[in-house]
């Protein structure tokens, strides 16, 4: 019993540290703006939930249906929405991060074709340790 212990102490006191931070990550409710199709950028959102006990970020993103995928913030200046590239996007431990309009989004930029409704977008996000997370986004 007292070496099971043991072992089941160093097997979890050691899986914080060897698991990816993707597996770590839950992604609810991803999807994809739909925009009308002389439009070439769009932005896709979702709720990241962290089930750790550490911080995870998500420090770039890529898409097959767009060329250029940006983790993009969005600031009120003054009554005017600006939107600038952030570097990441930090999942606090325990917590999620809401990726919704008007705050947090991931920009597609250079859209490879026009979405149609209710097709799925593939995303990879990648995470601050490399590990990579693939989502599929709803267009709508
Ligand atoms: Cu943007």
């Amino acid at each position: 019993m007292r070496r099971l212990l043991g072992f089941l102490g160093l097997f979890f006191g050691f899986s914080g540290v060897l698991a990816a931070e993707a597996d770590m990550i839950e992604v609810h409710d991803p999807y994809v703006r739909r925009v009308p199709s002389v439009a070439k950028t769009t932005a896709a959102y979702m709720v990241v939930k962290n089930l750790s006990e550490q911080e995870v970020s998500i420090i770039a993103a890529r898409s097959p249906a767009a060329k250029t995928v940006e983790l993009h913030a969005t600031r009120n200046e003054g009554g005017l929405l600006r939107m600038r590239a952030v570097p990441r996007f930090v999942i606090p431990p325990r917590g999620s991060l809401v990726i919704e309009p008007g705050g947090l989004h991931f920009m597609l930029i250079d859209l490879v074709k026009p979405l149609a409704a209710n097709e799925t977008v593939a995303l990879v996000l990648e995470m601050a340790d490399g590990s990579r997370k693939e989502v599929y986004a709803v267009a709508r």
